[in-house]
């Protein structure tokens, strides 16, 4: 693992080889053979790469980064998308109605990408069967020095679902490596039971209101676990699917290169969708 330091909501996850290693990734572009499928079930995540055209997905990056203003992007380049280091001005929070983002997710080019015919092969693929997308589409943006992340969850917590009925796929609207604040996944936590009973003890969080995420302490959620996080360098194109019952979390961004990103989710034809989940993104809405 590279020398770089790491954190999540501002706490130090130590990365060294107890806490921290590497998400393993398959060499299918598809999830239709079985062994693609295996390695879902065990690992609760499939990472693949290159499974949309790197083109696309930096299209994508670009069209919603000219919804901001020229001096927020390094050298005027929206398409690369590094942070300037001049903050926007003047827009409500990330993905309030009024903020680009709430916008970008009801535009024509968001809805072309996330009905993509490659991520609904994949879910149906890993579902087994015809699968619907999830309307509630969020569109995650993180830029350097924020100290701000995904804290640690599972997706059942927050969509009502049964576990073999859904998956997510996550997916980096450009090159994320690993300092720019991916998503990391806790090895084998899809199958250890006892994270329910972590609950009831006395747990880290900056969100004593807020039971949905388990912490926002990373390097204590491996302690207690005794599990590492899984990392890597994602690329534009790449996509991970994930079990509902995986925890997962993210890193804070310390690039210049901004992490923007959408996880998508299907759910299994005929099955009950969370009718909360049904309506366009809106990061006000609470869900
Ligand atoms: O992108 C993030 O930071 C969170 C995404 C997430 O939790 C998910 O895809 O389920």
């Amino acid at each position: 693992m590279s020398n770089i330091s790491l954190s999540s909501n501002g706490i130090a996850l130590p990365n060294i080889a107890q806490y921290v290693g590497h998400l393993a990734e398959t060499t299918a572009h598809s999830a239709s053979d079985g062994l693609a499928k295996e390695h879902f079930n065990q690992n609760g995540y499939l990472l693949m790469r290159e499974v949309a055209d790197r083109d696309d997905v930096l299209d994508v990056r670009e069209a919603y980064l000219r919804l901001f203003d020229r001096s927020f992007v390094k050298d005027g380049d929206f398409r690369r998308g590094e942070y300037s280091g001049q903050p926007p001005v003047g827009l409500p929070k990330h993905g309030f109605p009024g903020h680009p983002a709430h916008a970008f997710v009801r535009s024509q080019i968001f809805y072309d990408f996330v009905n993509s015919e490659s991520f609904q092969q994949l879910a149906e693929d890993l579902l087994g069967g015809p699968a619907l997308r999830v309307r509630r589409t969020p569109l995650r943006h993180f830029i350097r020095g924020q100290k701000a992340a995904s804290r640690a969850h599972i997706d059942r917590t927050y969509i009502d679902s049964r576990k073999d009925d859904f998956v997510t796929l996550w997916i980096p609207l450009g090159d994320c490596p690993i300092e720019a604040g991916g998503l990391v996944y806790l090895e084998g936590s899809h199958r250890d039971h006892s994270l329910t009973s972590i609950k009831s003890q006395t747990v880290p969080t900056d969100r004593p209101d807020d039971s949905r995420p388990i912490t926002h302490d990373l390097k204590w959620m491996s302690d207690v676990t005794g599990n590492r996080w899984l990392v890597t360098n994602y690329r534009a194109g790449d996509v991970i699917a994930h079990s509902p019952e995986i925890v997962h979390a993210s890193l804070d961004s310390a690039s210049d290169m901004m992490r923007i990103s959408t996880d998508i989710r299907f759910i299994r034809a005929g099955k009950s969708c969370d009718p909360r989940w049904q309506q366009d993104w809106s990061a006000d809405d609470g869900y």
